[in-house]
């Protein structure tokens, strides 16, 4: 079933608590939390409970979700008190996505080069 959550993903895991993170914020359809590599002084990945492989695909399928997602993000910034902050959705390994459960990187605390490598 499309959203389902899979045995062999890593957020959907963090999601189910069996692996640890550092959450920021939770929704009933999302969860944001430290990236373990972070980028910048804030990097922070907002998912969706759901499970779809990447952006388009939650865009797809659930509208209403990909737009709680984009709520997040700003909700992040907020609280993370980000004046300037960048938001990115990797999609495909040729953009650097390693990791197949849609996620929205938000990226801030210093400034940032563009465009982006
Ligand atoms: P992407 O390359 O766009 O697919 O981003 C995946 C991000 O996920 C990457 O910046 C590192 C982060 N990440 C990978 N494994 C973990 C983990 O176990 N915990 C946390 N908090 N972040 C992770």
């Amino acid at each position: 079933m499309p959203g389902e959550p899979q045995d062999d993903c890593l957020f959907c895991k963090i999601v189910a608590g069996q692996i640890p993170a550092t959450i920021v914020r939770e929704s009933e359809t999302t969860v944001a939390f430290r990236d373990i590599n972070p980028q910048a002084p804030t990097h922070v990945l907002v998912i969706p409970k759901a499970h779809y492989e990447n952006a388009a695909a939650l865009a797809a399928a659930e509208p209403q979700l990909a737009a709680d997602v984009l709520q997040a993000t700003q909700a992040v910034a907020e609280q993370e008190k980000l004046e300037s902050y960048r938001t990115v959705f990797n999609t495909g390994s040729g953009a650097g996505q390693t990791v197949w459960h849609a996620h929205a990187h938000v990226i801030g605390g210093r400034g940032l080069q563009w465009p982006p490598g």
